[in-house]
């Protein structure tokens, strides 16, 4: 029963406001008999904007003035509870109360506070929850606080509610992975008093309605000193929780921040000393470049999946089946991924024996999965029985898409695609996994170009997150929009990238790895340029990429190419030199580094360092010392100024396009928001400056300032400001 307060709570609350103060959200407010209902709407998921922020203080303020209600329900409308605060108010200047005034109205209300947790409650959602008095959820419901991923912690309260609950061990440890859990395992660690069995508002409204009939107090979490004082003097809980943030948030500020807050929560014996340490802890995170980055990186993964002339609506076709071509390691780690979501695939070798081999590894990986308790027997067994293994094309032609996935040769491509048209179904999607060839050729040897598309996946392509996928010219905006579609049923991350040798991720590649190559010739050692890179964030420096990947493979296809000593680059003379004393990496053992039996720890081989030196010499290099400041911003400059052009090119849609695909690709490091945005923090100015530097320095392709660099200096502008 509405009281009639609905329509002027709106206004006061979201309505109004939007209007006058531009305030956003809204919280709709009724009775239930003697219960206070609350409402947050605010779509599509419900953040805590500023007219949800005064609409709950207006509402709890509303329900205690009103003799009649009792208790309150608050929930949210849609999909969500609350997502947590709104963060694209973050870095401005936002508006209404804060969401601590809210907390406090909350926490201080003399009439109880039920949480109906209908959806996800993230973050500051989860620690609105945690200040209502008692929490009822849909099991449905994810909770989480996943402040951590956005540089961010639990500021709402959220470091020294959850300890008071759950204790310290188990309430770092969710806040420092930041991953959430479902309604049934939050009643099950305490986060939560009931899962509800029905429809979760009027569980909650029972559970109100029970507290009242009991006359049950209220309980504020902040009030519960107990199980905080049972962990005091453990110092176990907090090394350990240092450990797992080293071991999985490495090179992020956030962790240690967290972990300050619940040291506070366990030792300082008292709530708003608690909360006092978490605000100025908040507000460094906030402060930190690794918040605006990350927060960068939350926004740009939802913005790639936005494609200027392929509407939200176009129509998409269903993928219930798949094949691949080729069951190498990449065919092989493709299939698993359709595998893994449960898409049947049929696998497609040139001989039986090939065939057996490759669905032997897949079996063998999903085995490992089991032994690492990450996967059951039976659930190999489910995924395996999805998979078919044939020799004959003919088997192809009930798929709904064909990907490709064999030697990155054009003209091999081409004889597959015209074989894939000829057996696969009238719209079937045929995609090429290819990593830089042109998905034009291979669409012209069709008769259905619509249809064609590429689809990079990354190796290991069953782990890597990245999808980069290429449209060529003809390619159908349905066959677009269904690839999209299709990489988030693959749980990837999904780029679109024009159709231009390399794409947009190894176009990029080609300065950072000529650049690493004549750097250690003119004076660098392969180490120092590794571990510069390392220390800048990267999983690998590119010696030890060349190592992972097998330095035979470049120098293989040199000799096949019957390439003359003298025209080999000199940027892979170190490389052949190892291949010919049959080093060629990880796979024996020896390659830029030594790696000792059945470790992939790499040890720098003196024995090399003199392979560099009389490899310099005999090119006529002099030798001089390079400091790691010029080793990061040759390697990394060369990614930008290329990046420049592929945008300027329309080859990526976005800068954020970009900064997706290195991180997701490349192993960009996350913390830096992804090249192009780590270009704009650095100076647009300050980079051309040193590119114009090392061109007179050094000359050569990469030093040749990109057109769009320049005028976006010229103009003082930022890669950002391209993004409008
Ligand atoms: C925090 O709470 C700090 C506090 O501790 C302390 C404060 C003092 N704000 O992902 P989707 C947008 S930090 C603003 O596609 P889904 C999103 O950009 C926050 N906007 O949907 C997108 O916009 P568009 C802690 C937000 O169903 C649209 O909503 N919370 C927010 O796949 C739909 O999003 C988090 O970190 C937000 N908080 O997934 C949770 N959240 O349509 C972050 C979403 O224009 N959010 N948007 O592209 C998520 O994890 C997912 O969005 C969620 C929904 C799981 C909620």
């Amino acid at each position: 029963m509405a009281l009639g307060f609905d329509e002027p709570l709106r206004q006061n609350a979201g309505q109004f406001y939007q209007g006058e103060r531009h305030m956003k959200g809204t919280v709709h407010y009724e009775t239930r008999d003697n219960i206070a209902l609350m409402t947050i709407d605010n779509p599509p998921v419900n953040p805590l904007s500023s007219g949800v922020r005064q609409g709950l203080n207006d509402g709890i303020n509303a329900a205690l003035a009103d003799d009649s209600v009792k208790a309150i329900v608050l929930t949210g409308a849609g999909r969500a509870f609350i997502a947590g605060a709104d963060i694209s108010e973050f870095g401005g200047k936002a508006e209404g109360p804060s969401l601590h005034d809210c907390l406090n109205t909350m926490d201080a209300s003399s009439k109880p506070i039920v949480a109906a947790i209908n959806g996800t409650a993230f973050g500051g959602g989860l620690e609105v929850a945690l200040c209502c008095h008692y929490r009822v959820i849909a099991p449905s419901a994810p909770v989480g606080l996943p402040e951590v991923k956005l540089g961010l912690l639990p500021g709402a309260g959220g470091t020294q509610r959850l300890p008071r609950l759950i204790g310290a061990a188990k309430a770092l440890d969710f806040m420092i992975t930041g991953d959430p859990i479902p309604g049934p395992k939050a009643k099950a660690l305490g986060i939560v008093d009931e899962v509800a069995e029905g429809d979760v508002v009027d569980s909650a409204i029972a559970y109100a309605q029970q507290l009242i009939a009991n006359g049950s107090p209220i309980r504020r979490i902040r009030d519960e000193e107990d199980i905080v004082a049972a962990d005091r003097g453990n110092a176990e809980i907090f090394d350990n929780a240092r450990k797992t943030a080293a071991r999985k948030m490495r090179k992020r500020f956030a962790p240690e921040m967290i972990v300050q807050c619940v040291e506070a929560a366990v030792n300082l014996g008292d709530f708003d000393a608690g909360i006092k340490v978490e605000q100025e802890s908040f507000a460094k995170c906030l402060q930190h470049p690794q918040r605006e980055s990350l927060i960068h990186m939350f926004f740009a993964e939802r913005e790639v999946a936005k494609i200027p002339d392929v509407p939200k609506d176009t129509a998409t076709q269903d993928i219930a089946s798949a094949a691949v071509i080729g069951c190498g390691t990449m065919g092989g780690g493709i299939a698993m991924c359709f595998l893994n979501v449960g898409i049947p695939v049929t696998s497609l070798e040139m001989n039986q024996e090939a065939l057996d081999r490759g669905i032997g590894v897949i079996k063998r990986n999903y085995d490992i999965q089991v032994q690492r308790g990450r996967m059951t027997a039976e659930q190999v067994d489910q995924r395996m029985a999805l998979l078919t293994g044939t020799t004959d094309y003919a088997d192809l032609g009930q798929a709904d898409v064909i990907v490709e996935a064999i030697y990155e040769n054009i003209d091999v491509k081409v004889e597959a695609f015209q074989k894939m048209d000829a057996v696969a179904k009238p719209g079937a999607i045929l995609a090429s996994n290819t990593s830089g060839l042109d998905v034009d050729k291979m669409a012209a040897a069709t008769k259905r170009p619509e249809s064609v598309i590429g689809l990079h996946f990354f190796s290991p392509a069953n782990v890597m997150r990245l999808l980069e996928i290429v449209r060529g010219a003809d390619t159908s905006k349905e066959t677009i929009a269904t690839s999209m579609k299709l990489g988030r049923t693959l749980n990837k991350i999904a780029v679109l990238s024009g159709n231009a040798p390399g794409f947009i991720g190894n176009r990029m590649l080609g300065g950072y790895t000529r650049q690493a190559g004549e750097i250690i010739l003119q004076g660098a050692t392969p180490y120092q340029v590794d571990n510069a890179l390392l220390q800048f964030g990267m999983p690998m420096g590119p010696f030890q990429m060349n190592d992972l990947v097998g330095l035979d493979l470049g120098w293989r296809a040199r000799k096949l190419g019957g390439m003359k000593p003298e025209d080999v680059p000199i940027t892979a003379r170190v490389a052949d030199k190892l291949c010919e004393m049959d080093r060629f990496g990880q796979k024996t053992n020896r390659g830029f580094y030594i790696y000792p039996e059945g470790s992939r720890a790499g040890q720098p081989d003196p024995e090399v360092v003199s392979i560099v030196e009389e490899t310099s010499a005999e090119l006529g290099i002099s030798r001089t010392e390079i400091d790691d400041d010029e080793v990061l911003k040759r390697c990394l400059y060369p990614l930008i100024n290329e990046g420049a052009r592929i945008l300027e090119d329309g080859i990526a849609i976005r800068p954020c396009d970009i900064d997706i695909v290195y991180i997701n690709g490349y192993g960009f490091p996350e913390v830096t928001g992804g090249p192009m945005f780590w270009a704009d923090q650095q100076g647009l100015d300050n980079i051309l400056a040193d590119i114009k530097r090392f061109g007179e320095a050094y000359g050569g392709p990469n030093w040749e300032p990109a057109p769009l660099l320049e005028r976006l200096v010229a103009e003082g502008k930022t890669f950002a400001s391209l993004q409008g």
